[in-house]
């Protein structure tokens, strides 16, 4: 139908949610991206997934006529204690610092072999690129592209195969300067990590004046500085490339922030989850604010819960230690499983599996990760991270549910055909 090409249109288009990639001419560079993917495996799997998010939207929609008024009444009651208590909640003493290189890939390839600094360049392949350097984006070309659009969009690019020794090489020299700042940096990929800079701060304060020009962090100016977690990535991409913003510790300050604040910017609410808030009317965080009652009664718990604590600037301030970081699991294989109260029951028995487990060591967690893989052997890992750690098998399962609906969901109206599920 005209309603599925149009929203495949909106899937297929171009992501220029990316640094170094506004004022393009979205225009121009979606008709080379649709005339050049008709018809490859990228364009009918685009084409599938857009399909399903249409039907989700379509199944909230529905729901969202039948609430009633007094559905939303006492939602917004519940929704008002909830925001009480995560305010009690909000911590506004830690300096959090997120790190993200530029183009890392594209980066470490442009610096072995300078001349491709003045090109544009990509790293990946004609079926899938990793990355572009800056001089690419301008043509659109980005991640997660296949390369023989991005030559369409761009003849000139090169692209360089990847060679993931050697950025892991250079992420091992990044890491080593992080610890200097905290020794218990959390890394997130090759190029990314979240540091807890408070107690070097304090530190800093006695330095001697030459102690500066031994900075080593000095030129890494890609931060994000924020008092938590999840400000401090969004902070971290406000002025890409090369450089810095700092969000002042005050409340003010970051509600100001996030009013204006789209919320596809913040980690967690990818393509699936904007296209759907979208459809509610909401693209900034503001309008989240104003929804929640609304958003309540149409995500899971989970997830308005995120959304939350996101329209209030609430994120994580403590970085886990690293020893405190261990992990735990339990997994299933089997034939075929493909009923719901099936699959349920039996990610209820992993849970109690691993509550025990847990309690053998002493163990808590605060992320729960369910792993699934289906009949395509296709695996899947869904994870999810609490302000609080969890321990016993009814808490895992609050939470290992919503992640497997949330998968089922993704599948329908087609069953979810596992062979192995883990958490
Ligand atoms: N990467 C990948 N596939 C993606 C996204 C990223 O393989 N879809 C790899 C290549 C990137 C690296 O991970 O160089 C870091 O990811 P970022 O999202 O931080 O992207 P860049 O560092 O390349 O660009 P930016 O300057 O926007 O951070
Ligand atoms: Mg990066």
């Amino acid at each position: 139908s005209d309603n599925t090409k149009e929203g495949f249109l909106s899937r297929m288009a171009l992501n220029d949610n990316k640094a170094g990639m506004e004022g393009l001419d979205r225009d121009k560079i979606n008709k080379i991206i649709m005339e050049t993917s008709k018809g490859s495996r990228f364009y009918e799997n685009e084409l599938k997934k857009e399909q399903q998010v249409n039907q989700r939207i379509e199944k909230m929609m529905l729901q969202k006529a039948q609430i009633t008024e007094q559905q939303l009444k006492k939602a917004q009651a519940q929704v008002e204690r909830v925001a009480l208590e995560l305010e009690r909640s909000r911590d506004l003493t830690r300096v959090i610092v997120h790190v993200d290189m530029d183009a890392f890939y594209a980066a470490v390839e442009m610096r072995d072999c300078p001349e491709l600094k003045d090109k544009p360049m990509a790293v990946g392949s004609m079926s899938m690129l990793s990355t572009s350097n800056y001089h690419a984006r301008k043509f659109g070309v980005r991640a997660a592209m296949p390369g023989f659009i991005a030559k369409k969009l761009c003849p000139n690019l090169v692209i360089v195969p990847p060679n993931f020794d050697k950025y892991r090489a250079v992420s091992d020299e990044i890491r080593e300067i992080f610890a200097d700042y905290d020794p218990h940096f959390q890394p997130v990929s090759l190029d990314e990590a979240y540091l807890d800079f408070t107690d070097h701060l304090e530190k800093r304060q006695s330095w001697p004046e030459i102690m500066f020009y031994y900075d080593s962090i000095a030129p890494f100016t890609l931060l994000g500085i924020a008092p938590n977690m999840m400000l401090a990535k969004v902070c971290s991409d406000k002025n890409k490339p090369n450089g810095q913003y700092v969000l002042p510790s005050t409340r003010e300050a970051v509600m100001d922030f996030v009013q204006a604040l789209p919320v596809r910017k913040v980690s967690g609410i990818g393509k699936v989850s904007e296209k759907m808030l979208n459809a509610l009317g909401i693209s900034s965080c503001s309008h989240l604010a104003q929804q929640m009652a609304l958003l309540s009664l149409l995500f899971s718990e989970t997830s308005w819960h995120h959304f939350m604590q996101v329209s209030l600037g609430l994120g994580s301030t403590y970085i886990p230690r690293h020893e405190e970081r261990k992990s735990m699991s339990t997994e299933r294989t089997f034939k075929e499983l493909s009923k719901v109260e099936e699959q349920l029951s039996l990610c209820r028995e992993l849970c109690e599996d691993l509550a025990e487990d847990m309690k053998k060591e002493d163990l808590k967690g605060k992320t729960v990760t369910l792993k699934l893989k289906n009949v395509n052997f296709e695996v899947k890992t869904r994870a999810l991270t609490l302000q609080y750690a969890v321990a016993t098998a009814d808490e895992i399962f609050a939470v290992a549910k919503d992640l497997l609906k949330m998968e089922i969901e993704n599948e329908s109206p087609q069953p979810l055909r596992l062979r192995l599920m883990g958490n």
